[in-house]
Protein backbone atom coordinates (compact mmCIF):
# COMPACT_ATOMS: atom_id res chain seq x y z
CA UNK A 1 0.00 0.00 0.00
CA UNK A 2 1.20 3.68 -1.04
CA UNK A 3 0.55 5.78 2.23
CA UNK A 4 0.63 9.25 2.47
CA UNK A 5 4.58 9.52 3.45
CA UNK A 6 5.62 7.90 0.41
CA UNK A 7 3.54 9.58 -2.12
CA UNK A 8 4.75 13.15 -0.42
CA UNK A 9 8.22 12.21 -0.05
CA UNK A 10 7.81 12.33 3.67
CA UNK A 11 10.86 10.35 4.47
CA UNK A 12 13.07 12.22 2.57
CA UNK A 13 12.12 15.41 3.71
CA UNK A 14 12.64 13.94 7.55
CA UNK A 15 16.21 13.12 6.57
CA UNK A 16 16.77 16.32 5.00
CA UNK A 17 15.64 17.83 8.06
CA UNK A 18 17.97 15.59 10.18
CA UNK A 19 15.29 13.82 11.86
CA UNK A 20 15.60 10.05 12.43
CA UNK A 21 13.98 7.22 10.71
CA UNK A 22 10.11 7.80 10.91
CA UNK A 23 8.40 5.34 13.38
CA UNK A 24 11.24 4.61 15.53
CA UNK A 25 13.87 6.10 18.01
CA UNK A 26 14.26 9.69 19.24
CA UNK A 27 15.10 12.08 17.22
CA UNK A 28 18.01 14.11 17.03
CA UNK A 29 18.20 17.78 17.47
CA UNK A 30 16.46 17.68 20.79
CA UNK A 31 18.49 14.67 21.91
CA UNK A 32 21.00 17.87 23.01
CA UNK A 33 19.75 17.93 26.57
CA UNK A 34 16.93 15.04 26.07
CA UNK A 35 16.55 12.44 28.84
CA UNK A 36 13.34 12.76 30.16
CA UNK A 37 9.97 10.40 29.00
CA UNK A 38 9.15 10.25 25.10
CA UNK A 39 6.79 11.73 23.49
CA UNK A 40 4.83 10.23 20.39
CA UNK A 41 3.96 12.53 17.13
CA UNK A 42 1.10 11.22 14.80
CA UNK A 43 0.11 12.43 11.68
CA UNK A 44 -3.05 13.74 11.86
CA UNK A 45 -3.16 13.48 7.98
CA UNK A 46 -3.34 9.67 8.34
CA UNK A 47 -3.02 8.70 11.68
CA UNK A 48 0.75 7.35 11.03
CA UNK A 49 3.13 7.56 13.90
CA UNK A 50 6.24 10.15 12.28
CA UNK A 51 8.80 9.77 14.97
CA UNK A 52 9.32 9.96 19.02
CA UNK A 53 10.91 12.71 20.38
CA UNK A 54 13.06 12.48 23.53
CA UNK A 55 11.47 15.37 26.17
CA UNK A 56 13.59 17.29 28.39
CA UNK A 57 13.90 16.03 31.98
CA UNK A 58 14.30 18.86 34.87
CA UNK A 59 17.80 18.13 34.94
CA UNK A 60 18.20 18.73 31.25
CA UNK A 61 16.66 21.78 31.42
CA UNK A 62 18.93 23.27 33.66
CA UNK A 63 21.70 22.24 31.28
CA UNK A 64 20.01 24.36 28.84
CA UNK A 65 19.02 26.95 30.73
CA UNK A 66 22.84 27.14 32.01
CA UNK A 67 24.26 26.90 28.72
CA UNK A 68 21.89 30.07 27.32
CA UNK A 69 22.58 32.42 30.36
CA UNK A 70 26.82 31.40 29.15
CA UNK A 71 25.43 32.35 25.80
CA UNK A 72 23.83 35.55 26.58
CA UNK A 73 26.96 37.26 28.28
CA UNK A 74 29.01 36.31 24.59
CA UNK A 75 25.75 37.67 22.57
CA UNK A 76 25.47 40.74 23.91
CA UNK A 77 28.61 41.67 23.08
CA UNK A 78 28.44 41.11 19.45
CA UNK A 79 27.47 44.36 17.70
CA UNK A 80 23.36 44.26 16.71
CA UNK A 81 24.44 44.69 13.22
CA UNK A 82 26.39 41.66 13.23
CA UNK A 83 23.90 39.67 14.69
CA UNK A 84 21.49 40.63 12.20
CA UNK A 85 24.16 39.05 9.35
CA UNK A 86 23.53 35.50 11.16
CA UNK A 87 19.97 35.71 11.70
CA UNK A 88 19.90 36.75 7.41
CA UNK A 89 22.40 33.31 7.27
CA UNK A 90 19.66 31.79 9.22
CA UNK A 91 16.69 33.01 6.37
CA UNK A 92 19.41 31.91 3.27
CA UNK A 93 19.37 28.15 5.40
CA UNK A 94 15.43 28.57 5.60
CA UNK A 95 15.12 29.44 2.29
CA UNK A 96 17.28 26.20 1.42
CA UNK A 97 14.64 24.33 3.89
CA UNK A 98 11.48 25.65 2.94
CA UNK A 99 10.15 22.63 1.13
CA UNK A 100 11.13 19.60 3.40
CA UNK A 101 9.83 21.83 6.64
CA UNK A 102 7.06 23.01 4.39
CA UNK A 103 6.28 19.14 4.33
CA UNK A 104 6.74 18.51 7.69
CA UNK A 105 4.40 21.34 8.83
CA UNK A 106 1.94 20.16 6.82
CA UNK A 107 2.24 16.41 7.74
CA UNK A 108 2.86 16.95 11.15
CA UNK A 109 0.16 19.72 12.09
CA UNK A 110 -2.28 18.74 9.44
CA UNK A 111 -2.39 22.14 7.66
CA UNK A 112 -2.59 22.17 3.64
CA UNK A 113 0.81 21.76 2.48
CA UNK A 114 0.35 25.38 0.74
CA UNK A 115 -0.12 26.60 3.96
CA UNK A 116 2.72 24.75 5.48
CA UNK A 117 5.17 26.46 2.62
CA UNK A 118 3.65 29.80 3.82
CA UNK A 119 4.30 29.11 7.48
CA UNK A 120 7.83 29.17 6.17
CA UNK A 121 7.65 31.88 4.18
CA UNK A 122 6.78 34.12 7.33
CA UNK A 123 9.76 32.79 8.69
CA UNK A 124 12.25 33.72 5.94
CA UNK A 125 10.07 37.09 5.93
CA UNK A 126 10.68 37.70 9.27
CA UNK A 127 14.30 37.25 8.84
CA UNK A 128 14.59 39.59 6.50
CA UNK A 129 12.46 42.15 9.11
CA UNK A 130 14.84 41.44 11.64
CA UNK A 131 17.96 42.06 9.49
CA UNK A 132 16.81 45.66 8.78
CA UNK A 133 15.61 45.82 12.75
CA UNK A 134 19.27 44.82 13.89
CA UNK A 135 20.44 48.22 12.31
CA UNK A 136 16.91 50.18 13.27
CA UNK A 137 17.00 49.73 17.51
CA UNK A 138 16.41 53.42 18.08
CA UNK A 139 16.25 55.42 20.97
CA UNK A 140 14.84 59.24 21.47
CA UNK A 141 16.57 61.78 22.58
CA UNK A 142 15.14 64.49 24.34
CA UNK A 143 16.18 67.68 26.05
CA UNK A 144 16.97 68.32 29.72
CA UNK A 145 15.31 70.89 31.48
CA UNK A 146 18.54 71.91 33.06
CA UNK A 147 21.55 73.12 31.17
CA UNK A 148 24.46 71.09 29.61
CA UNK A 149 22.66 68.46 30.27
CA UNK A 150 22.05 65.42 27.61
CA UNK A 151 19.19 62.93 27.86
CA UNK A 152 18.00 60.33 25.60
CA UNK A 153 17.21 56.47 26.23
CA UNK A 154 19.26 53.79 24.65
CA UNK A 155 17.41 49.80 24.77
CA UNK A 156 19.61 46.92 25.77
CA UNK A 157 19.19 43.38 25.20
CA UNK A 158 16.72 41.84 28.26
CA UNK A 159 18.40 38.26 28.47
CA UNK A 160 16.95 34.90 27.98
CA UNK A 161 13.76 35.33 26.32
CA UNK A 162 11.16 31.87 26.91
CA UNK A 163 9.08 31.02 24.20
CA UNK A 164 6.16 28.45 24.44
CA UNK A 165 4.45 28.00 21.23
CA UNK A 166 1.09 26.62 19.94
CA UNK A 167 0.69 23.57 18.15
CA UNK A 168 -1.01 25.75 15.28
CA UNK A 169 1.94 27.63 13.79
CA UNK A 170 4.37 25.57 14.67
CA UNK A 171 7.42 27.00 13.06
CA UNK A 172 6.86 30.46 12.67
CA UNK A 173 5.17 31.67 15.69
CA UNK A 174 8.48 30.85 17.24
CA UNK A 175 10.55 32.71 14.27
CA UNK A 176 8.32 35.47 14.81
CA UNK A 177 9.67 35.94 18.79
CA UNK A 178 13.15 34.61 18.54
CA UNK A 179 14.42 35.94 15.07
CA UNK A 180 13.91 39.46 16.52
CA UNK A 181 14.90 38.25 20.00
CA UNK A 182 17.80 37.29 18.67
CA UNK A 183 18.68 40.73 16.81
CA UNK A 184 18.29 42.86 20.04
CA UNK A 185 20.87 40.59 21.88
CA UNK A 186 18.67 38.25 23.71
CA UNK A 187 19.03 34.34 23.91
CA UNK A 188 16.00 32.05 23.15
CA UNK A 189 14.64 28.99 24.51
CA UNK A 190 11.82 27.28 23.11
CA UNK A 191 9.44 25.30 24.26
CA UNK A 192 7.83 23.65 20.88
CA UNK A 193 4.00 22.36 21.80
CA UNK A 194 4.14 18.77 22.23
CA UNK A 195 1.78 17.91 19.52
CA UNK A 196 4.39 18.78 17.07
CA UNK A 197 7.42 18.44 18.81
CA UNK A 198 9.60 17.45 15.18
CA UNK A 199 8.85 20.72 13.80
CA UNK A 200 10.08 22.21 16.62
CA UNK A 201 13.68 19.60 16.46
CA UNK A 202 13.99 20.30 12.63
CA UNK A 203 14.39 24.17 13.13
CA UNK A 204 16.53 23.48 16.23
CA UNK A 205 18.98 21.43 13.66
CA UNK A 206 18.77 24.16 10.75
CA UNK A 207 19.54 26.97 13.25
CA UNK A 208 22.28 24.88 14.84
CA UNK A 209 24.58 24.74 11.58
CA UNK A 210 24.49 28.46 11.34
CA UNK A 211 25.48 29.48 15.43
CA UNK A 212 28.09 26.70 14.82
CA UNK A 213 29.31 28.00 11.29
CA UNK A 214 29.44 31.73 12.90
CA UNK A 215 31.50 30.24 16.26
CA UNK A 216 28.22 31.25 18.08
CA UNK A 217 27.36 29.52 21.35
CA UNK A 218 24.62 27.07 20.73
CA UNK A 219 22.97 28.37 23.57
CA UNK A 220 21.92 30.93 21.41
CA UNK A 221 19.22 28.61 20.78
CA UNK A 222 17.54 26.77 23.21
CA UNK A 223 15.31 23.90 22.21
CA UNK A 224 13.27 22.02 25.15
CA UNK A 225 10.39 19.97 24.83
CA UNK A 226 7.74 18.11 26.79
CA UNK A 227 4.79 20.09 29.16
CA UNK A 228 7.19 20.46 32.39
CA UNK A 229 9.54 22.18 30.69
CA UNK A 230 6.72 24.59 30.15
CA UNK A 231 6.22 25.15 33.77
CA UNK A 232 10.26 25.45 34.46
CA UNK A 233 9.97 28.62 31.95
CA UNK A 234 7.15 30.18 33.79
CA UNK A 235 9.01 29.94 36.91
CA UNK A 236 12.43 30.58 36.09
CA UNK A 237 13.66 33.75 37.23
CA UNK A 238 16.66 33.99 35.08
CA UNK A 239 13.77 34.03 31.93
CA UNK A 240 13.25 37.86 31.88
CA UNK A 241 10.38 37.83 29.07
CA UNK A 242 7.75 34.68 28.42
CA UNK A 243 6.12 34.92 25.21
CA UNK A 244 3.52 32.31 25.23
CA UNK A 245 0.71 31.45 22.37
CA UNK A 246 -1.88 29.48 23.59
CA UNK A 247 -5.41 29.52 25.12
CA UNK A 248 -6.89 32.19 26.97
CA UNK A 249 -6.98 28.85 30.09
CA UNK A 250 -3.45 28.52 30.04
CA UNK A 251 -2.40 32.03 29.02
CA UNK A 252 -3.75 33.21 32.69
CA UNK A 253 -1.91 30.81 34.59
CA UNK A 254 1.72 31.98 32.11
CA UNK A 255 0.25 35.30 33.11
CA UNK A 256 0.40 35.34 36.96
CA UNK A 257 3.03 32.85 37.00
CA UNK A 258 5.23 34.77 35.39
CA UNK A 259 4.15 38.06 37.02
CA UNK A 260 4.65 36.94 40.81
CA UNK A 261 8.43 36.83 39.62
CA UNK A 262 7.95 40.22 38.02
CA UNK A 263 8.82 38.50 34.75
CA UNK A 264 7.31 40.31 31.16
CA UNK A 265 5.07 38.58 28.88
CA UNK A 266 3.42 38.38 25.37
CA UNK A 267 0.52 36.84 25.16
CA UNK A 268 -1.09 35.70 22.18
CA UNK A 269 -4.37 33.86 23.45
CA UNK A 270 -7.70 32.85 22.05
CA UNK A 271 -9.49 35.36 19.50
CA UNK A 272 -13.50 35.04 18.43
CA UNK A 273 -13.08 36.96 15.37
CA UNK A 274 -16.05 38.28 13.29
CA UNK A 275 -16.35 39.42 9.84
CA UNK A 276 -19.21 42.17 9.35
CA UNK A 277 -20.97 41.80 6.12
CA UNK A 278 -22.41 45.30 5.10
CA UNK A 279 -25.30 45.67 2.54
CA UNK A 280 -22.25 47.12 0.67
CA UNK A 281 -20.01 44.49 0.52
CA UNK A 282 -18.67 42.91 -2.65
CA UNK A 283 -20.42 39.55 -1.99
CA UNK A 284 -17.60 37.88 -4.35
CA UNK A 285 -14.94 39.03 -2.11
CA UNK A 286 -17.19 38.08 1.40
CA UNK A 287 -16.98 34.65 0.12
CA UNK A 288 -13.17 34.33 -0.57
CA UNK A 289 -12.56 35.85 2.80
CA UNK A 290 -15.32 34.22 5.06
CA UNK A 291 -14.95 31.01 3.84
CA UNK A 292 -10.99 30.44 3.63
CA UNK A 293 -11.30 32.47 7.25
CA UNK A 294 -13.29 29.98 8.74
CA UNK A 295 -12.64 26.38 7.29
CA UNK A 296 -8.52 27.56 6.17
CA UNK A 297 -6.09 25.45 8.50
CA UNK A 298 -9.63 23.59 9.65
CA UNK A 299 -10.44 26.91 11.90
CA UNK A 300 -7.45 26.04 13.60
CA UNK A 301 -5.63 29.48 13.39
CA UNK A 302 -6.19 32.30 16.25
CA UNK A 303 -7.54 34.52 13.55
CA UNK A 304 -9.97 32.07 12.04
CA UNK A 305 -13.21 33.74 11.13
CA UNK A 306 -15.60 32.60 14.17
CA UNK A 307 -18.71 34.99 13.25
CA UNK A 308 -20.11 36.39 10.56
CA UNK A 309 -22.41 39.54 11.34
CA UNK A 310 -24.56 39.70 8.42
CA UNK A 311 -26.96 43.04 7.24
CA UNK A 312 -30.67 41.79 7.23
CA UNK A 313 -31.22 42.86 3.30
CA UNK A 314 -28.08 40.57 2.19
CA UNK A 315 -28.43 37.96 4.91
CA UNK A 316 -30.25 35.15 2.79
CA UNK A 317 -28.04 36.05 -0.25
CA UNK A 318 -24.78 35.69 2.16
CA UNK A 319 -26.21 32.39 3.18
CA UNK A 320 -27.04 30.94 0.14
CA UNK A 321 -23.49 31.85 -1.80
CA UNK A 322 -21.88 30.04 1.42
CA UNK A 323 -23.75 26.89 1.37
CA UNK A 324 -23.30 26.87 -2.18
CA UNK A 325 -19.14 27.36 -1.54
CA UNK A 326 -19.59 24.64 1.67
CA UNK A 327 -21.10 22.27 -0.72
CA UNK A 328 -18.09 22.10 -2.83
CA UNK A 329 -15.19 22.19 -0.34
CA UNK A 330 -12.84 18.87 -0.77
CA UNK A 331 -11.96 17.63 2.97
CA UNK A 332 -8.67 15.23 2.82
CA UNK A 333 -5.25 14.82 2.66
CA UNK A 334 -3.64 18.00 4.02
CA UNK A 335 -0.90 17.33 1.23
CA UNK A 336 -2.68 16.59 -1.50
CA UNK A 337 -3.55 20.36 -3.14
CA UNK A 338 -6.90 19.86 -4.48
CA UNK A 339 -8.32 19.33 -0.57
CA UNK A 340 -9.44 22.95 0.85
CA UNK A 341 -9.82 21.27 4.32
CA UNK A 342 -7.47 19.09 6.33
CA UNK A 343 -7.75 17.30 9.40
CA UNK A 344 -7.80 18.59 13.15
CA UNK A 345 -4.97 18.37 15.21
CA UNK A 346 -6.32 14.95 17.67
CA UNK A 347 -9.15 13.52 18.62
CA UNK A 348 -9.30 15.41 21.21
CA UNK A 349 -10.05 18.43 19.06
CA UNK A 350 -12.71 16.46 16.84
CA UNK A 351 -14.35 15.67 20.46
CA UNK A 352 -14.75 19.65 21.57
CA UNK A 353 -15.66 20.67 17.83
CA UNK A 354 -18.48 17.89 18.22
CA UNK A 355 -19.31 19.08 21.92
CA UNK A 356 -19.36 22.81 20.49
CA UNK A 357 -21.69 21.81 17.77
CA UNK A 358 -24.35 19.81 20.46
CA UNK A 359 -23.67 23.03 22.76
CA UNK A 360 -25.32 25.61 19.87
CA UNK A 361 -27.89 23.50 19.62
CA UNK A 362 -29.08 23.17 22.82
CA UNK A 363 -28.66 26.90 23.18
CA UNK A 364 -31.42 27.47 20.07
CA UNK A 365 -28.80 27.59 17.34
CA UNK A 366 -30.28 26.26 13.67
CA UNK A 367 -28.04 24.52 11.36
CA UNK A 368 -27.41 25.52 8.28
CA UNK A 369 -24.54 23.42 7.10
CA UNK A 370 -24.26 20.29 8.99
CA UNK A 371 -21.20 19.34 10.20
CA UNK A 372 -20.01 15.80 11.74
CA UNK A 373 -16.73 13.58 11.70
CA UNK A 374 -16.22 12.17 8.01
CA UNK A 375 -15.34 8.68 7.91
CA UNK A 376 -14.22 5.88 5.35
CA UNK A 377 -11.33 5.76 2.92
CA UNK A 378 -8.81 8.44 3.45
CA UNK A 379 -9.89 9.26 6.97
CA UNK A 380 -8.49 6.85 9.10
CA UNK A 381 -6.84 9.03 11.15
CA UNK A 382 -10.31 10.00 12.68
CA UNK A 383 -9.73 13.67 12.75
CA UNK A 384 -11.66 14.53 9.61
CA UNK A 385 -14.48 16.88 10.18
CA UNK A 386 -17.09 18.66 7.78
CA UNK A 387 -16.96 22.67 8.12
CA UNK A 388 -20.16 23.71 9.36
CA UNK A 389 -22.42 26.83 9.86
CA UNK A 390 -25.02 27.82 12.55
CA UNK A 391 -27.08 30.26 12.91
CA UNK A 392 -26.76 31.42 16.55
CA UNK A 393 -26.71 34.63 18.90
CA UNK A 394 -23.60 36.36 19.77
CA UNK A 395 -24.76 36.02 23.46
CA UNK A 396 -24.58 32.20 23.49
CA UNK A 397 -22.48 30.57 25.71
CA UNK A 398 -20.85 28.88 23.08
CA UNK A 399 -20.30 31.90 21.27
CA UNK A 400 -18.78 33.48 23.19
CA UNK A 401 -16.24 31.11 23.94
CA UNK A 402 -13.01 30.04 21.37
CA UNK A 403 -13.23 26.20 20.15
CA UNK A 404 -10.41 25.61 17.44
CA UNK A 405 -12.53 24.22 14.80
CA UNK A 406 -14.69 24.90 11.58
CA UNK A 407 -17.76 26.23 13.07
CA UNK A 408 -18.97 29.56 11.48
CA UNK A 409 -21.41 31.28 13.85
CA UNK A 410 -23.87 34.01 11.56
CA UNK A 411 -25.84 36.34 12.75
CA UNK A 412 -27.81 39.38 11.24
CA UNK A 413 -27.81 43.19 11.90
CA UNK A 414 -30.27 46.11 10.91
CA UNK A 415 -26.97 48.83 11.98
CA UNK A 416 -23.91 49.64 11.91
CA UNK A 417 -23.68 50.44 15.57
CA UNK A 418 -25.37 47.68 16.16
CA UNK A 419 -22.92 45.26 14.42
CA UNK A 420 -20.07 46.82 15.82
CA UNK A 421 -21.23 46.16 19.33
CA UNK A 422 -21.91 42.21 18.29
CA UNK A 423 -17.93 43.05 16.84
CA UNK A 424 -17.01 43.84 19.57
CA UNK A 425 -19.31 41.48 21.92
CA UNK A 426 -17.30 38.67 23.53
CA UNK A 427 -14.63 38.37 25.84
CA UNK A 428 -11.48 37.93 23.41
CA UNK A 429 -9.89 40.86 20.70
CA UNK A 430 -7.59 39.58 18.46
CA UNK A 431 -8.82 40.11 14.84
CA UNK A 432 -11.78 41.41 13.08
CA UNK A 433 -12.69 43.03 10.05
CA UNK A 434 -16.00 44.68 7.62
CA UNK A 435 -16.56 44.27 4.34
CA UNK A 436 -18.21 47.42 2.75
CA UNK A 437 -17.95 49.59 0.10
CA UNK A 438 -19.19 52.74 2.21
CA UNK A 439 -16.54 55.17 3.11
CA UNK A 440 -18.68 55.94 6.30
CA UNK A 441 -18.93 52.31 7.60
CA UNK A 442 -15.07 52.01 7.07
CA UNK A 443 -14.08 54.69 9.00
CA UNK A 444 -16.70 54.35 11.42
CA UNK A 445 -15.00 50.59 11.73
CA UNK A 446 -11.83 51.55 12.43
CA UNK A 447 -12.85 54.54 14.64
CA UNK A 448 -12.17 54.94 18.33
CA UNK A 449 -16.02 53.64 18.90
CA UNK A 450 -14.92 50.89 15.92
CA UNK A 451 -13.68 47.65 16.51
CA UNK A 452 -11.70 46.77 19.85
CA UNK A 453 -9.39 44.64 18.02
CA UNK A 454 -5.55 44.32 18.03
CA UNK A 455 -6.28 43.71 14.18
CA UNK A 456 -8.93 45.24 12.17
CA UNK A 457 -9.67 45.25 8.51
CA UNK A 458 -11.31 46.14 5.42
CA UNK A 459 -12.26 44.47 2.43
CA UNK A 460 -9.85 41.12 3.68
CA UNK A 461 -10.73 38.55 5.96
CA UNK A 462 -9.25 38.19 9.52
CA UNK A 463 -7.05 35.86 8.85
CA UNK A 464 -4.06 35.67 7.19
CA UNK A 465 -1.81 39.06 8.51
CA UNK A 466 1.11 40.17 7.47
CA UNK A 467 4.71 39.87 9.34
CA UNK A 468 4.82 43.59 9.13
CA UNK A 469 2.34 44.68 11.74
CA UNK A 470 2.64 44.21 15.16
CA UNK A 471 0.84 41.00 15.75
CA UNK A 472 -1.83 40.44 18.98
CA UNK A 473 -5.11 41.36 20.37
CA UNK A 474 -6.89 43.07 23.47
CA UNK A 475 -9.15 41.78 26.53
CA UNK A 476 -8.46 38.23 26.80
CA UNK A 477 -6.32 37.70 23.80
CA UNK A 478 -3.74 39.10 26.41
CA UNK A 479 -2.82 42.30 25.24
CA UNK A 480 0.83 41.17 23.22
CA UNK A 481 2.17 42.42 20.27
CA UNK A 482 4.30 40.30 18.93
CA UNK A 483 6.51 40.19 14.97
CA UNK A 484 6.91 43.84 13.66
CA UNK A 485 6.22 47.26 13.77
CA UNK A 486 8.11 48.60 17.11
CA UNK A 487 6.92 45.16 18.84
CA UNK A 488 10.85 44.40 19.47
CA UNK A 489 10.77 47.20 22.01
CA UNK A 490 9.19 43.96 24.33
CA UNK A 491 12.34 42.09 23.91
CA UNK A 492 15.01 45.01 25.28
CA UNK A 493 15.20 46.79 28.32
CA UNK A 494 14.56 50.49 28.04
CA UNK A 495 17.46 52.78 29.91
CA UNK A 496 17.18 56.82 30.13
CA UNK A 497 20.26 58.43 30.73
CA UNK A 498 20.91 61.57 31.39
CA UNK A 499 24.61 63.37 31.34
CA UNK A 500 25.82 66.52 32.77
CA UNK A 501 28.69 67.92 31.16
CA UNK A 502 28.69 70.95 33.15
CA UNK A 503 30.37 71.79 36.11
CA UNK A 504 27.71 72.98 37.90
CA UNK A 505 25.02 69.87 39.80
CA UNK A 506 21.65 71.64 39.10
CA UNK A 507 18.91 69.48 40.57
CA UNK A 508 15.53 68.84 38.12
CA UNK A 509 12.38 70.51 38.87
CA UNK A 510 14.31 73.15 40.15
CA UNK A 511 14.64 71.83 43.59
CA UNK A 512 17.56 74.36 45.67
CA UNK A 513 19.71 71.66 48.23
CA UNK A 514 22.66 74.09 49.37
CA UNK A 515 25.30 72.82 51.27
C1 LIG B 1 -1.98 32.10 15.14
O1 LIG B 1 -2.98 31.54 14.74
O2 LIG B 1 -1.50 31.85 16.28
O3 LIG B 1 -2.71 36.01 10.80
C2 LIG B 1 -1.18 33.03 14.33
C3 LIG B 1 -2.59 34.80 10.62
C4 LIG B 1 -1.21 34.21 10.74
C5 LIG B 1 -0.83 34.02 12.14
C6 LIG B 1 -1.80 33.32 13.01
N1 LIG B 1 -0.26 35.07 10.08
O4 LIG B 1 -3.53 34.10 10.36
Amino acid sequence: MITIADQFGIKEALKQLGIEEINEGTSTGAANFANGKIIESYSPADGTLIGKVKTSSKEDYEKAMQQASEAFLEWRMVPAPKRGDIVRQMGDELRKFKEPLGKLVSYEMGKSLQEGYGEVQEMIDICDFAVGLSRQLYGLTMHSERPLHRMYEQYHPIGTVGIISAFNFPVAVWSWNAMIAWVCGDVAIWKPSSKVPLCGVACQNIIKTVLKRNNVPEGVSCLVTGNESGDLINNDKRISLVSFTGSTRIGRHVSKTVAERFGNTILELGGNNAIIVSEHADISMVLVGAVFGAVGTAGQRCTSTRRLIIHESVYDKTISVLKNAYGQLQIGNPLDENNHVGPLIDKGAVQDYLDAIESAKKEGGKIIVEGGLVEGEGYESGCYVRPCIIEAENHFDIVQTETFAPILYVMKYSTIEEAIALQNGVPQGLSSSIFTNSMREMELFLSQSGSDCGIANVNIGTSGAEIGGAFGGEKETGGGRESGSDAWKAYMRRQTNTINYGTQLPLAQGIKFDL
